[in-house]
């Protein structure tokens, strides 16, 4: 125990009264992430799919908490002009793990990735986050050492992530060595394969697969129970009627890539600036299964966070 762990995070968070009183009661409850909001999607398709998300989880009888930093404070659980302020005020940054300490220190507005959001969402007591996608191995890393700090938050935080898998923007076979190395289960359900974002396939096999989200959770409660502290990620595969297949949306990708190395973008701009130039580049298509997916997976996120909040 070091002299520091006597400090309280409370005085930080701010945990919506909805959300609270779900958590006291043990019911079930679902993070969501705010990058997508600020940065992975369009005004005004991004605050419309922010609060059709939540509804989505309330549809399955989960509570949302949607999850930011707004002036310095730790949000758990966001108002609809929250929302709107995260969707359309080009002032919050894209912060992950790393940057908590200054947005909140200086009393900033931040937009959180997966990687911070899984870390004030495990401060909340929350154990289950829908994102759309999630970070990953860059292509180059070798070179750029661009790995999301998502796969590492993965490797510590006790926080089931369920997103439709990685992007082939990414090097997901890397992605896969990365998880494995750090002791986070990879798992897809209803899928052998691995799926990749805008395609159910990959063309890996995935390390391990449930046939329900009834399972997932018990996957979480042996996992916490065994003493094997750190994250879930629960690889939902795109729903086919919105999947874009793995052989038309790669040149577009590649395309894209090119594009950004022209630009010369590197670090914590790639991945907004890929988003939106595969966006263009589709005509809209790619907004409208990034959507899809997320919808489907607050759904999935739900069912998993209910059947959790089951087993006691
Ligand atoms: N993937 C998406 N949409 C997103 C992101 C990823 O399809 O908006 C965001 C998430 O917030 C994720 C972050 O945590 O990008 C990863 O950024 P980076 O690659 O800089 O770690
Ligand atoms: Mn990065």
């Amino acid at each position: 125990m070091t002299q520091h762990s006597s400090q309280s995070v409370a005085p930080y968070l701010d945990i919506h009264p909805e959300v609270a009183a779900a958590l006291n009661a043990g019911r079930a409850v679902v993070a969501l992430e705010s990058t997508i909001i600020s940065h992975g999607m369009p005004f005004p398709q991004n605050v419309e799919m922010a609060r059709g998300v939540e509804d989505v989880v309330r549809e399955h009888g989960a509570v949302p908490a949607t999850i930011a930093v707004l002036g310095g404070r730790l949000k758990v659980g966001l108002t609809p002009d929250e929302l709107h302020l995260l969707a359309t005020d080009k002032g919050v940054d894209k912060i992950s793990t790393r940057d908590l300490p200054v947005t909140v220190a200086l009393g900033k507005h931040g937009a959180t990735t997966v990687a911070s959001t899984m870390r004030i969402a495990s401060l909340a007591g929350i154990r289950v986050f829908a994102t759309g996608g999630t970070g990953g191995v860059h292509r180059g890393a070798e070179r750029s050492m661009d790995v999301s700090a998502d796969l590492l938050e993965l490797a510590h935080t006790d926080v089931c992530v369920v997103s439709a898998g990685v992007k082939s923007i990414l090097d997901i076979g890397l992605t896969l060595e990365v998880l494995e190395t750090q002791g986070v289960p990879a798992i897809t359900l209803g899928a052998d394969e691995f799926p990749a974002f805008y395609s159910r396939r990959s063309g890996f096999k995935s390390p391990m697969s449930v046939n329900t989200p009834e399972d997932a959770a018990h996957v979480l409660k042996a996992k916490w129970a065994l003493g094997l502290s750190g994250g879930v990620l629960l690889a939902n595969p795109v729903p086919e009627d919105a999947e874009i297949p793995a052989d038309e949306i790669t040149p577009h990708i590649e395309r894209a890539l090119g594009d950004m190395d022209a630009l010369g973008l590197t670090g914590k701009d790639t991945t907004p600036y890929l988003l939106g130039r595969i966006v263009e580049i589709t005509g809209g298509r790619s907004l409208d299964t990034n959507i899809a997916l997320v919808r489907h997976n607050a759904a999935v996120a739900a069912q998993v966070a209910v059947a959790y909040a089951a087993l006691g």
